[in-house]
């Protein structure tokens, strides 16, 4: 009779806090023990020389949201949730994504419907209020928050998403209402539309001109007005996907006032700038994406922001579009503008091998920061801690086992979603996943799926706990 479903036996498990040679013991869905000698079990995992982390939780992806008309996002929920498992996750938050007009819980069950029974991993949404109206606000949001929809996304630029002052006031004081979390894409609408129309009339139409149409200021302005928005309401904000210095500071400034302001910042903000696109004509469409990744200056001001804390979460924002699609990345018929470039690049399979290997490869921060930036910080964010985002007894089973001696060539022939491209090609990393639990059945075993459509599920979510430990 055995003890133990699984044994993970022999590796050096890393959470946010410590560090421990330790053997864990798996039954059912849950971590049922730690320590040595701790038995028999159906089956013994050699994880000697390899670390034993928690799953990965990218609280920031977009999968199958509906995009302007003729564009088509690459990943769905079976092909986006595969290349995260590859990638060492065990859960991600996509976008449940309203459209003016429609019903949120309508689009609540159209997202389970694309969802149940093709995930790999685990998911949960987070919602998109594009629409403010008493329906929405009065009645569904509230009802949402309180069936587990605790954290919803609002946007200050794109037509037809971007909200007013005054409506985001009216979401942030949804959010007090009812404990839940307002995430922020901070970009000026205006200025942004200001200077496109302005770079199109110079013929600069390139997609590498897509940079040059949100400069930095039409970030910093977006972030000290959402927090100056924050701040009036006395409700807590997540300022997603940050990529440079001004922006950063706004939010170290909120919070040194003490402010529940929060920051996210991504991999393309620390590892590609500017340059990446330039001269490359319509391949600069790889990497278009708001905000777009700035200067070497601004890579420095994103590390400081995670290595003081100012940052709490790392996320990939995966958000994929084909580059050799008419679908995709390419100008549509008759459109000859970087306007119409969809913005958003993948990343779910890349971003614990950036993080780690120039983040704990390279000394800026402890294994214990890392598995704090890519997991733990993410459950706590968002209403999942302590189920998710550690490994501890009663926890569930959510367990990535990573080769941190493994070096590889970043690489599309190495992925696993249906993108036909990375941005990171040709960018080396030492430190790869190996193997993926979730929940206590792999979903990825010595680099090759064992899982299948349906091994994911939907997962309801609390309060954020905003315990987010500073970790400097
Ligand atoms: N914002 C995102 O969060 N993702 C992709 C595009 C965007 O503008
Ligand atoms: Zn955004
Ligand atoms: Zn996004």
């Amino acid at each position: 009779m055995s003890d133990f479903d699984t044994i993970i036996r022999g590796g050096t498990v890393a959470t946010a806090s410590d560090t421990f040679q330790c053997d864990v013991g798996i039954s059912g869905a849950k971590i049922a023990a730690l320590g040595s000698d701790l038995g028999y079990a159906a089956e013994i995992v050699d994880a000697k020389g390899k670390l034993v982390l928690p799953g990965g939780i990218d609280s920031h992806v977009h999968f199958s949201q509906p995009m302007a008309p003729g564009i088509v996002m690459a990943d769905d929920f079976a092909s986006g949730t595969r290349a995260a498992a590859f990638g060492g996750n065990t859960l991600v938050l996509p976008f449940a994504l309203q459209q003016k007009g429609e019903s949120l819980r309508e689009v609540v069950k159209q997202y389970h419907a694309k969802a149940d029974g093709r995930c790999y991993v685990d998911v949960s949404f987070h919602l998109i209020i594009t629409d403010t109206s008493e329906r929405v606000l009065g009645q569904e949001l509230p009802a949402l928050v309180g069936d587990g929809y605790t954290s919803f996304k609002v946007f200050m630029t794109y037509e037809g998403m971007a909200l007013s002052d005054l409506e985001l006031l009216n979401v942030m004081a949804v959010a007090r209402e009812t404990g839940a979390l307002v995430m922020v894409h901070a970009e000026n609408f205006d200025a942004i539309r200001f200077l496109t129309d302005r770079l199109e009339r110079a013929g600069k139409t390139a997609p590498q001109y897509h940079a040059t149409s949100r400069p930095i200021p039409v970030e910093r302005e977006a972030t000290h007005r959402a927090i100056a928005l924050a701040e009036l309401v006395d409700v807590p904000v997540m300022i997603v996907h940050v990529s440079n210095r001004e922006a950063m500071e706004e939010i170290r400034r909120a919070q040194i006032r003490g402010l529940k302001v929060y920051g996210e910042t991504c991999p393309q903000y620390l590892v590609l700038t500017e340059k990446d696109m330039q001269g490359l004509n319509m391949e600069g469409a790889k990497y278009v994406c708001s905000p777009p990744p700035r200067d070497e200056a601004s890579q420095q001001a994103c590390w400081e922001g995670i290595q003081q804390g100012v940052f709490s979460l790392f996320s990939s924002d995966h958000c994929p579009f084909r580059y050799d699609d008419p679908q995709g990345k390419a100008f549509p018929k008759g459109r000859t503008s970087f306007r119409w470039v969809p913005n958003g690049i993948p990343g779910v399979d890349t971003r614990l091998q950036i993080l780690f290997s120039e983040g704990v490869g390279k000394g800026r921060i402890t294994l214990n920061e890392f598995v704090a930036f890519t997991s733990t910080n993410h459950a706590k964010t968002y209403g999942l801690y302590p189920k998710k985002g550690t490994i501890a007894v009663g926890s569930d089973a959510d367990i990535v086992i990573w080769d941190p001696q493994q070096e590889r060539t970043i690489s599309q022939k190495l992925l696993h979603g249906a993108c036909d491209y990375t941005p990171y090609e040709g960018f080396k990393v030492k430190g790869w996943p190996v193997s993926t639990m979730v929940r206590g059945k792999f979903v990825v075993r010595d680099e090759k799926l064992v899982g299948k459509p349906g091994d994911g599920v939907y997962v309801s979510r609390g309060k954020s706990s905003f315990a987010v430990s500073r970790t400097r």
